[in-house]
């Protein structure tokens, strides 16, 4: 099918920064040049030669790139390549992705269960309370001597997880962790932030104001024993309508080793950051400590109960099953966040990072976190410098290995990014891949100095926003087209044509499990591993959002902020 114009060059919809690079891609061309003209007047201020033609095998498009790093004059600016057209509008500039980077930390704000939005915070996605999570039934799968099946607990608070409403420890676990890795790392970035939430007038920065909003969630779902609970959920999905008329009972279901050990490690990891704020929230970061602890035991005496949701009856649960079969790298998470936490070398050696095979460490995933302990590590390593117990140098390397390969594809590949450099890259939620991809190379920057690593980071930044074979800007409000309908009850519910903004959909998923609920709308352009993305409410394989997906973008987002604005 025939593309001119804005469709055929794809870049990043929002723009650069100044000093960094600047990469765009035109499809299927025979032209040897292009330009860049002011918006305001099309005045030509740059011109280049395109580069070679290639193909990129997970779209089969032959692309030229476009490169004009070397022009820097901020501004507002299009490309024009003779005999194809002309780009989205894109701006040069300091702190240009800032908007962008904090909309997607308030579109947490935007996931809170439980309480009412007003209009003050959340503009025109105002909405009313829903899920009070006040008089959640304890499932049988969960009962114990203190808390019988069908007995309730109070479990209000927390983002919901997705475009479905249901709030699962597992994924809240990997997003909490990958935010307070970025709070962490960038903290006095993150203190000056003003995201205009109901806590912004108090004394505690307001990113970590959101933060406590899902914490506090989590801290109601261990029971007496230190186990906790997999998840909150309905039995079924409940249809496309707002929480004040979802009404279906919720329950909690039975406590699992993954569910326990992430709870552990977020903990732990809370624990030190809010001990920094004693006088604000007296005792917190002792309670927290307790609970990882106990987390911790329970899973020491419980390790490996899995959750299998097709064993659970009266009722049947058919929401998100989030189960994981692979214990080990929850294990050395929590592990690793205690040890950071406490100084206590037990853990240490329980992680057993250094003895753990390279390639039993990846970019991370709601089922793979190790790699989160070797960020904590890192992010520490002033502290472990003249360590006995940890080898820096291991850990370092284990980052720098897998950030080198990202680097080596980004270099030769046919878009320029990280992203693709596996065909598996492509599944669902492959947007959380190239964030967390990202992520993964400013680590390796900041254990570094090394710029390779930051520009990788940036060009998968550019993906998302826009440099990517479906063309979209998958971050929704930001870029000229940028994802529209995502698969979000609120957002279909609601009577605001625009989505809730700062959500980033789950991307190209080639596995189309949601052809039954639209099939209809896969067509040939989308027959392609980097092309099967529809904007589409029905594409929850592709179209959905996830506050595990939006964790790494907020990452990678601020961080890129944090570093090129410092
Ligand atoms: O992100 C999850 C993905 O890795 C799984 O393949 C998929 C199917 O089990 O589920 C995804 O998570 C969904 C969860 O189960 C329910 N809430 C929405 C999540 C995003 O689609």
């Amino acid at each position: 099918y025939a593309q001119t114009g804005a469709e055929q060059i794809r870049l990043n919809q929002i723009g650069f920064y100044p000093e960094g690079s600047k990469k765009a891609i035109v499809i299927d061309t025979n032209a040897e040049e292009f330009s860049v003209l002011t918006a305001e007047d099309g005045k030509e201020v740059f011109s280049e030669k395109l580069g070679e033609a290639k193909k990129w095998p997970h779209s089969s498009e032959i692309v030229k790139q476009v490169d004009f790093s070397s022009f820097r004059k901020p501004g507002k600016y299009i490309l024009k390549v003779i005999g194809v057209g002309e780009s989205y509008t894109f701006e040069i500039a300091e702190e240009v992705h800032s908007e962008a980077a904090k909309a997607s930390i308030k579109a947490f704000y935007f996931q809170r269960a439980s309480t009412y939005l007003p209009e003050q915070y959340a503009g025109k996605w105002t909405r009313e309370a829903g899920h009070p999570d006040s008089e959640v039934k304890i499932h049988n799968s969960a009962a114990s001597e203190n808390r019988p099946a069908e007995s309730v607990i109070s479990s209000p608070g927390g983002w919901y997880d997705a475009g479905d409403y249901g709030k699962y420890i597992v994924n809240s676990g990997i997003t909490m962790g990958t935010l307070f890795s970025l709070y962490e790392d960038f903290p006095e970035y993150l203190d000056t932030l003003n995201l205009n939430i109901p806590e912004s007038g108090n004394n505690l920065p307001d990113f970590l104001d959101e933060t406590l909003y899902n914490l506090r969630w989590m801290m109601t779902m261990q029971d007496e024993d230190g186990g906790v609970y997999h998840k909150l959920t309905s039995a079924d999905f409940q249809g496309s309508v707002l929480p004040k008329d979802a009404g279906f009972q919720r329950w909690v279901v039975q406590k699992s080793t993954t569910a326990t050990l992430d709870f552990s490690a977020v903990m732990a990891q809370a624990s030190r950051i809010f001990a920094g704020y004693e006088t604000e929230l007296p005792g917190l970061s002792d309670s927290l400590l307790v609970m990882s602890k106990k987390a911790y035991k329970w899973a020491e005496e419980n390790p490996e109960v899995q959750y299998v949701q097709k064993e659970l009856k009266e009722p049947a649960i058919n929401t998100g099953a989030y189960g994981d079969r692979n214990f080990e790298d929850e294990f050395q998470w929590a592990a690793t966040e205690l040890f950071v936490t406490t100084g206590e070398e037990k853990y240490y050696r329980d992680a057993a990072l250094e003895s753990t095979a390279a390639t039993a460490f990846g970019v991370p995933s709601w089922p793979n976190v190790n790699t989160l302990a070797l960020y904590s590590i890192t992010r520490n390593g002033e502290k472990y410098k003249e360590s006995e117990v940890v080898d820096l140098d291991v850990i370092h390397t284990f980052i720098t290995q897998m950030a080198d390969e990202l680097v080596e594809y980004s270099k030769t590949s046919a878009y320029g990014t990280p992203m693709g450099v596996n065909e598996k890259n492509f599944s669902w939620g492959s947007n959380s891949e190239a964030a967390n991809q990202g992520v993964l190379l400013i680590n390796a920057y900041k254990i570094t100095g090394d710029q390779k690593y930051l520009d990788a980071a940036n060009d998968n930044l550019d993906y998302l926003l826009g440099r990517n074979a479906t063309g979209f800007s998958f971050l929704t409000g930001f870029g000229e087209k940028s994802t529209r309908d995502p698969h979000h009850r609120p957002s279909e519910a609601d009577d605001v044509e625009d989505p809730v903004p700062g959500l980033l959909a789950g991307g190209p998923n080639p596995g189309q499990q949601d052809k039954e609920s639209c099939g209809h709308l896969y067509t040939k352009n989308h027959h392609s591993p980097a092309t099967s993305y529809i904007d589409e409410r029905c594409s929850y394989a592709s179209n959905e959002i996830a506050i595990n997906w939006n964790a790494p973008f907020v990452y990678l987002a601020n961080a890129l902020e944090a570093i090129r604005s410092s």
